[in-house]
């Protein structure tokens, strides 16, 4: 569902504590081009990421606030990458953490 709700940090979809596997679905449109979606790890874990879009002009970022000041900075950024149709491991420490796509 298109939202201009969930563009920033600080009011992003907040999934909780994933402890399963979870599946999102965001439609953009001209006035809506992002999504921010919040979640917990209670632990240390591989975080496995599956997307796909219909469009190739597609980044999906995954992202830690470190500074916890509700703007990503480049260093914050722990993985991304541009393509419609991937997929990606990373393995993380336990804490918050943001997917978008922009
Ligand atoms: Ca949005
Ligand atoms: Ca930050």
């Amino acid at each position: 569902m298109s939202s201009l709700n969930d563009n920033t940090l600080t009011t992003a979809n907040d999934l909780g504590v994933l402890s399963t596997v979870r599946e999102i679905a965001d439609t953009f449109d001209s006035t809506d081009r992002i999504g921010y979606y919040k979640f917990t790890l209670p632990q240390n874990c591989d975080l496995s990421v599956l997307y796909s879009s219909g469009t190739s002009n597609f980044y999906i970022s995954l992202i830690s606030d470190i500074n916890a000041n509700g703007t990503v900075e480049d260093n914050e950024i722990i993985y991304r990458q541009s393509s419609s149709n991937s997929s990606f491991l990373e393995p993380l420490p336990a804490g918050t953490y943001f997917i978008t796509e922009v």
